[in-house]
């Protein structure tokens, strides 16, 4: 199933806020985003009551609550399992992650390369702000190790992991990167993710003015550069150098990697119809497979 299936509504950006009000501080990344998301839903005409919008825990998870259409606030890192359960529930529906770097890649690291592999039918909207805001600032797997935190007051030990390096490695099918402060270039990006079939990756550079104190919104400014226009997307080994950096440090903005490859749900229905099940699968039918 792609989204170019669903019915399609006539909706401006705002009218897909919901009545909940945006409580992240002044001056967050994650506004940034948030707009993104509301222009990229637009853009496709994705009508609310074809999407599901998913997350765990943190101030990123709360985006949910925003988005006009059916939505699950789950438990910390647990957004990958719960929305992998629904596509496959729902195949027939647009099914958007979104939270931290914390959610993602600590608490929830261990599901993340299983999305990837599986090529599950949705889209993960990675709001990179190298902190835990909600819990108030602690180091996350992103964070520089110059910056300092409640739990690393003299800086941090770790190397920061590579999300976009990450994702290639285990066989994301659209891994794309951007920044909050270029809104535009982030609803390009996530609109290209929800029209993917596939499992499709967004990592998002998204400011923290309260708690990092160090990757300013100048920060990020200065060290995005978008992709070079002759890259292929196609291209998996000229994805991986340009996910190392582009040159003089900077981090690539823009579309790294697109490919086509057979879905869960697609390969799940595969193997039920191969045992005289339907081909528009039922999960019932799923268990009897794995019945003595
Ligand atoms: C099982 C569990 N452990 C820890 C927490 C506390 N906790 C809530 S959000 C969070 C991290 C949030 O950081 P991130 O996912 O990067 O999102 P941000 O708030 O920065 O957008 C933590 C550790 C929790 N809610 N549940």
């Amino acid at each position: 199933m792609s989204i170019a299936a669903l019915n399609k509504v006539e909706m401006k950006p705002k009218e897909y806020k919901s009545d909940v009000s945006v409580v992240w501080c002044p001056g967050c990344g994650h506004h940034g985003i948030l707009n993104g998301i509301y222009r990229a839903l637009s853009e496709l005409g994705i009508d609310p009551d074809n999407m599901m919008s998913i997350s765990g825990i943190g101030c990123s998870s709360r985006t949910p609550y925003f988005i006009k259409s059916y939505k699950m606030h789950t438990l910390h890192g647990r957004a990958g399992p719960v929305a992998t359960g629904a596509q496959l529930a729902q195949p027939d529906q647009c099914v958007m992650v979104t939270g931290g770097d914390g959610d993602g890649f600590s608490i929830g690291g261990g599901h993340m390369p299983h999305m990837a592999r599986k090529n599950v039918n949705l889209t993960y909207v990675l709001f990179d702000n190298g902190i835990y805001g909600l819990t108030k600032g602690q180091y996350s797997p992103t964070s520089r190790p110059e910056m300092t935190a409640y739990t690393t007051p003299y800086g941090g030990p770790d190397e920061p992991m590579n999300p976009l390096l990450y994702m290639l490695t285990y066989g994301a099918t659209y891994v794309a990167q951007g920044f909050a402060g270029k809104p535009k270039i982030c609803a390009e990006l996530i609109k290209g993710a929800l029209e993917h079939k596939g499992f499709s990756y967004v990592n998002i550079f998204s400011q923290c003015p309260s708690f990092n104190k160090i990757d300013t919104v100048q920060y990020y400014r200065d060290l995005v550069a978008e992709i070079p226009e002759d890259h292929d997307p196609g291209d998996f080994g000229s994805a991986m150098e340009i996910a190392r950096g582009l040159s003089e440090g900077k981090a690539p903005m823009g579309l790294l990697y697109q490919t086509s490859k057979p879905t869960l749900d697609e390969k799940l229905a595969e193997i039920v119809t191969k045992v005289g099940g339907h081909k528009d699968y039922d999960l019932n039918k799923i268990v009897d497979l794995y019945r003595p």
